[in-house]
C-alpha cells in the first residue's frame, strides 16, 4: 500500500467537511483526506486516490466531471453532485411545495444538461387534486412526471418509479419532507435513512436528512439514488440574466421575438409575451421567470 503504488479510481459517495467516504471498484469504502487544505471534491466525483491504510487515504486529484449541479446563492455556491444522469425532483401534496423552488430546480438542471423529472408524492392525502393542478404546466411541457404515495402504496410507488431509475444515477431533490428518504428506503435494503417521524418517545424532534449521500440499490451497481437535505434557498446566480430563457422550454419554444436580445419582459413583437397572452406560457411559470430575471440583474458582479 505504498504512496508510490498507481492510485487507485474512486467515486466519492459522501462528504462530511474536511473528509469524505470514497469507494472503489471493488466496493470497499475509504475515509479519504483531501491532499491540499482545500477540496472541491463533491457525491459523484471520480477521484485518484492514495491507500494510506486499509480503510483510509488521500485524494490527490478530481477527475473531470460530465456535468455539475448546483446553486449559487448570494454568498455561497452550493454543490449538490456531478457526474448525474438524471435529476429526480420530489415534490408531496404536503409540506405545499413552491413553484418557484421547483422551476430553480429545472432551471438549475436544464442549464447543466442533465435530465429531470417530477415525481409527486403522498397522493393518499387530500389536497392532490389541487397539487396536481398546479403541476400541470409542467406535465404540458413535456416533462415526465410521476405520482406516487411512497409511505401509503410502496409497491405501486415502485413499479411507477422502478423502470425510469434503472441503471441510471438519480439525484433525488426537493423541499424538506417530501418523502426523499423514503423513497431511498423503499428501494434500498438496508438504507435506514433516516426519516422525518417525530419522535415522540425520544422527543428528538424531526430526523432530516443532513449531508448528500450515494447509495446503490443493486449489489451489481448499475443504479444509484442520491438522498440529499431539503433545501430552502434556490439561488441561480450561477446564470447569466440575459440566458435565463433559454434553461425554460416553455418559453425558449416561443422566444421567436422581434428582437434578438428580447428579454421578454417590455419589448414590443416578443412572441413569449404573446404567448402567455395567449394560454400557451402558464401565467406562474412566466411571473416566476420574471422574480428570477430582476435578482439576476441585481447582481453586482
Ligand atoms: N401521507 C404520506 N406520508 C408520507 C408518504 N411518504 C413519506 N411520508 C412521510 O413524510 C415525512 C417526511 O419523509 P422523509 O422521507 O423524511 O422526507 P425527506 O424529503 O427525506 O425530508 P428531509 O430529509 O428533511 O429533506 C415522513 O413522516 C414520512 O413518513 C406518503 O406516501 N404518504
Ligand atoms: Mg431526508
Ligand atoms: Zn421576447
Amino acid at each position: 500500500m505504498s504512496r508510490f503504488n498507481a492510485l487507485d479510481l474512486g467515486l466519492v459517495v459522501r462528504g462530511h467537511g474536511r473528509h469524505y467516504i470514497v469507494e472503489d471498484s471493488d466496493g470497499r469504502r475509504f475515509v479519504c483526506h483531501p491532499r491540499g487544505k482545500k477540496s472541491d471534491a463533491v457525491v459523484g466525483d471520480q477521484v485518484r486516490f492514495a491507500e494510506a491504510s486499509a480503510d483510509e487515504g488521500v485524494i490527490e486529484a478530481v477527475e473531470p466531471r460530465r456535468n455539475l449541479l448546483f446553486r449559487q446563492d448570494e454568498w455561497k455556491t452550493k454543490s449538490f453532485a456531478a457526474n448525474l444522469d438524471q435529476l429526480l425532483v420530489l415534490v408531496a401534496v404536503e409540506p405545499v411545495f413552491s413553484e418557484s423552488q421547483l422551476c430553480r430546480a429545472l432551471i438549475a438542471a436544464e442549464s447543466a444538461g442533465i435530465r429531470a423529472a417530477i415525481a409527486l408524492n403522498k397522493t393518499d392525502l387530500p389536497g392532490t387534486d389541487a397539487a396536481r393542478e398546479r403541476l400541470a404546466p409542467y406535465r404540458a411541457m413535456g416533462l415526465k412526471m410521476f405520482e406516487v404515495a411512497l409511505k401509503a402504496d410502496r409497491e405501486g410507488s415502485r413499479a411507477t418509479l422502478g423502470p425510469w431509475l434503472a441503471e441510471q444515477r438519480t439525484f433525488v431533490l426537493g423541499p424538506s419532507g417530501t418523502g426523499k428518504s423514503t423513497l431511498i428506503n423503499l428501494l434500498v435494503q438496508d438504507a435506514q435513512a433516516q426519516v422525518g417521524e417525530i419522535s415522540q418517545a425520544l422527543n428528538s424532534g424531526r430526523h432530516t436528512t443532513t449531508t448528500t449521500q450515494w447509495y446503490w440499490t443493486d449489489d451489481g451497481r448499475t443504479t444509484a439514488l442520491i438522498d440529499s437535505p431539503g433545501f430552502q434557498e434556490f439561488g441561480l446566480r450561477q446564470i447569466d440574466a440575459a440566458e435565463l430563457w433559454r434553461w425554460m422550454p416553455d418559453l425558449r419554444e416561443h422566444a421567436d421575438c422581434r428582437f434578438h436580445n428580447c428579454c421578454h419582459i417590455h419589448e414590443p413583437g416578443c412572441g413569449v409575451r404573446a404567448a402567455v397572452e395567449a394560454g400557451r406560457i402558464s401565467a406562474s411559470r412566466y411571473r416566476i421567470y420574471g422574480e428570477i430575471l430582476e435578482e439576476l440583474q441585481r447582481k453586482t458582479w
